[in-house]
């Protein structure tokens, strides 16, 4: 899920955009698998190899360095042509080896090591100074992950085609690896046929499979439909020359290792049983459960790491049309229902959602005030007005009468009435969004996913989730709220971490 109709978020999250990006559990197979190729020891019971081999630049070191590390690309790829010029191999503690060969199709003398590798007939070209190559140097990285340091060995390629090294050494499966953006030219074709060729002889049962590689940057193929059809039917055409059925032709995503569950599937199936081990029973049953385990703490983490940011931002927050709450508890429901994968209809779900926003909002604004008093002009028609005439002191002298008379009058004017008193907000105070946000968004996330597996009313799903979140934040209230407040750098990762701490308690 992108954030491109959050205007907020979309600010708030600029250096994490695939933050709610929700994994499909296909997608998290392969990566279940990979890290059990690194982990489990004896997937299968004796060593297999498996090769790749392609065009430079299709991506086989970047897939090499995919199945032997996710945090980093230990095997040099450097982007340029040419890249690879050495056998590159590991090998994991399930007996998975992966053979990197240097590309075809461009420097000779790395695509004569490639032959000479696959046992090939090299290329040879004395007018063009293209010699044989007599040696090859292995690289060897299957403990560069605990100690950074790869054995190297120098090779002849006569030791290397020995029949005793091919014991060992042959493959049990060669992935034909293409870049279908690049198309599939005329080299190309050449060297797979002389491939084929090769391996038709050795082999009744063809050992080479074709893997297309999904390239995507930026969240873009790079590829378009085209491309893939092409290479396809290029490669069919080709591979039914030599064998009567269709070549297996699968999809991976190189840089990521998704699409790879297929590929072991296929190695099952093809591999003779005594070299099975624990692999078939992981592809039976665990891997979906272990894919599903991972979906949930991913979606958990993610929340939470979204969750800590927001809510150390203030409730008046606002780009778009919508505030921030808003913005923030509709994004968690999109993600939930991505990631959980349902087109369930939710009738009443955003007037729940918007009933909560709007008391959190109010929770978390304070209004400073002043009395003032309310008056307005009020006319009066023909008042009344009342007036005392005193006699003058020199009627006295004259012994007239001392009078006193009251007059009336009746007059009209305007005045000002005191009419009550108002409260006047002199200033609005948003605060940070801070626990009570926190409890609701959680809540809302953890609200969304059991939503696809209980039959209750959305309200009380949402109740009941956001009381599971309280009851396991609430012994780290007071941290929470110190770090929500806090204005160290690193609040907001601290934050997470406790949150995760808690909810997983
Ligand atoms: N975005 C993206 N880039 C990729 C992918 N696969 C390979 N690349 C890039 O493409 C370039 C070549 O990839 P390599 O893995 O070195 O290709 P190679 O087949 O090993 O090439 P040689 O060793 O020369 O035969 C590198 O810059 C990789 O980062 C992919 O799936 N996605
Ligand atoms: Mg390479």
């Amino acid at each position: 899920m992108s954030f491109d109709c959050f205007p907020t978020l979309q600010v708030m999250f600029a250096d994490k955009p695939d933050l709610l990006e929700a994994n499909s559990l296909e997608n998290l197979e392969s990566e279940v698998l990979i890290r059990k190729l690194r982990e489990q020891n004896k997937l299968f019971t004796t060593p297999i190899n498996i090769y790749v081999t392609g065009r430079t630049g299709a991506g086989k070191t970047t897939l090499g360095n995919s199945l032997l590390d996710s945090n980093q690309a230990a095997m040099r790829t450097d982007g340029r042509q040419d890249c690879t010029n050495s056998l590159q191999l590991f090998r994991l503690v399930s007996n998975f080896l992966f053979f990197d060969l240097p590309g075809s199709g461009s420097n000779e003398k790395f695509e004569n090591i490639n032959r000479a590798i696959l046992l090939l007939s090299q290329i040879e070209d004395i007018e063009f100074d293209i010699p044989r190559i007599k040696e090859f140097q292995i690289l060897d990285y299957s403990n560069y992950c605990q100690t950074k340091k790869v054995k190297k060995n120098c090779i002849t390629v006569q030791e290397w085609q020995s029949p005793t090294n091919q014991q060992h050494v042959a493959p049990d499966l060669i992935l034909y690896l293409v870049a279908p953006q690049m198309q599939f030219l005329r080299l190309d074709k050449k060297y797979l046929r002389e491939l084929l060729k090769s391996q038709q002889t050795k082999n009744r049962n063809s050992k080479v499979i074709f893997v297309l590689n999904t390239f995507y940057r930026e969240g873009q193929a790079l590829y378009t439909e085209q491309n893939f059809e092409d290479v396809r039917k290029q490669i069919t055409e080709i591979y039914q020359n030599y064998y009567s059925s269709n070549p297996a032709i699968f999809e991976v995503n190189c840089l990521t290792g998704s699409g790879f569950k297929e590929i072991i599937q296929y190695i099952n199936k093809i591999l003779p049983k005594e070299k099975l081990g624990g692999i078939e029973q992981l592809l039976s049953n665990d891997l979906r459960e272990l894919a599903e385990k991972e979906r949930d703490r991913l979606y958990q983490h993610n929340l939470i790491q979204f969750v800590s940011r927001v809510v150390r931002h203030s409730v008046g927050l606002k780009l778009g049309n919508k505030d921030l709450l808003w913005e923030a508890a509709s994004a968690i429901k999109k993600f939930g229902f991505a990631t959980y994968k349902s087109k369930a209809i939710v009738t009443n779900f955003d007037s729940v959602i918007n009933g909560r926003v709007n008391k959190i909002k109010k929770l978390r604004t304070n209004q400073i005030k002043v009395e003032k008093v309310k008056s307005k002009t009020k006319k009066f028609n023909n008042y009344t007005i009342k007036k005392e005439c005193v006699m003058k002191k020199k009627d006295i002298w004259l012994g007239k009468f001392i009078w006193k008379d009251i007059v009336t009058k009746k007059r009209s004017f305007k005045c000002e009435v005191v009419t009550g008193k108002k409260n006047k907000i002199v200033y609005t105070e948003f605060l940070k969004a801070g626990y009570p946000t926190i409890l609701f968004l959680l809540g809302l996330g953890l609200g969304v996913k059991n939503f696809f597996s209980h039959c209750e009313e959305w309200e009380i799903i949402l109740q009941k989730s956001e009381e599971i979140v309280e009851k396991k934040l609430a012994p780290f209230k007071t941290q929470i709220k110190q770090l929500v407040e806090s204005i160290n750098p690193y609040a907001e990762r601290d934050l997470s971490i406790l949150i995760q701490k808690a909810l997983l308690k």
